[in-house]
C-alpha cells in the first residue's frame, strides 16, 4: 500500500499482559530470533526477551514474585514507581542465583506509564541489553474517565523504541549508540490496528517517533504534561 508497508516486515513482538494483586515473574536466558534465521542471546522475563506488562491500579495492595533463573546475580527496579527503598529493587536488593524477591506494597502512583529492568551495578547494561525490560501500566479514574482507548493489546500498545548494537554474528553488543533500531525488541516491524484512536505508551532511549504519524503525548517521563496532550509534528523514524 505505501512505502511504509514494503519497509515493514516483521509483525511486532506486543508483551502478554499481568494483572495483579499478584506478579510471578522469572528472568531468564534465551535465544530470541530478531534477525531473519539468526538466533539471537537475549533475555527476559517469563520469556526470552522482553517482559509481561504489568498492569496495576492506583491504590492496588500488590506483590510482585520475581525469580531469578539468569545464572547470574541481578535486582528488578521498578522505574518510576513511588516505593519504599527496601521494596524499589535498586543496586541494593540483590537478587541471588536461583532466589525469589517478593517486594510487596501499595501502589500510590496515579495513571502513568512506567517500566522495570535491572538495576545492579557493573551488569545493568549488560542484562538490560539482552532484553530484560518491561512496563508497567498504572491505571486510576482520572484515566478510566477521559476516554482514552484502554483495552490492552487491541488499542492501546507498550512501545519500546530502543537501538541496539547487532554485531556481525547477529549478537547483542553492549555499547552507547546502536546499529538497529528495535521496537519491542522487533526489526522493521508492523502492527495492524483497529481504525480508531490507538494509544501507544512509548519508553525510549532514541529520538523518534512512531513513523510518519502525529504523535500526542500525554505523558512525560511517566507523568502527565504540564499543559495536558501535546500534539507534536510528525516525525520519521531512523535506526541508529
Ligand atoms: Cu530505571
Amino acid at each position: 500500500m505505501s512505502v511504509l508497508t514494503a519497509w515493514a516486515q516483521n509483525p511486532l513482538r506486543v508483551p502478554a499482559a499481568l494483572t495483579g494483586p499478584t506478579y510471578d515473574l522469572t528472568m531468564a536466558e534465551g535465544a530470541t530470533e530478531i534477525l531473519d534465521g539468526v538466533q539471537t542471546v537475549s533475555a527476559g522475563y517469563n520469556g526470552s526477551i522482553l517482559g509481561p506488562t504489568l498492569i496495576m491500579s492506583a491504590g492496588d495492595n500488590v506483590v510482585l514474585n520475581v525469580s531469578n533463573a539468569l545464572g547470574e546475580v541481578t535486582t528488578t527496579h521498578w522505574h518510576g514507581m513511588h516505593v519504599s527503598p527496601d521494596n524499589d529493587g535498586g543496586p541494593h536488593s540483590v537478587i541471588e542465583v536461583g532466589a525469589t524477591w517478593s517486594p510487596a506494597f501499595t501502589v500510590r502512583d496515579t495513571a502513568s506509564t512506567m517500566w522495570y529492568h535491572p538495576h545492579l551495578h557493573q551488569t545493568t547494561n549488560a542484562q538490560v541489553t539482552r532484553g530484560l525490560v518491561g512496563m508497567i501500566l498504572v491505571r486510576d479514574e482520572v484515566e478510566a474517565e477521559a476516554g482514552l482507548p484502554r483495552d490492552y493489546g487491541v488499542d492501546e500498545y507498550p512501545l519500546f523504541l530502543i537501538d541496539r548494537i547487532l554485531d556481525g554474528n547477529g549478537q547483542f553488543e553492549v555499547g552507547a549508540l546502536g546499529n538497529t533500531l528495535l521496537v519491542n525488541a522487533t526489526v522493521d516491524p508492523y502492527l495492524e490496528v483497529p481504525a480508531q484512536m490507538v494509544r501507544f505508551r512509548m519508553v525510549t532511549r532514541v529520538q523518534c517517533g512512531a513513523g510518519r504519524r502525529a504523535v500526542v503525548q500525554s505523558r512525560g517521563d511517566g507523568w502527565r504534561t504540564a499543559r495536558g496532550p501535546t500534539q507534536h509534528d510528525p516525525v520519521d523514524s531512523h535506526a541508529g
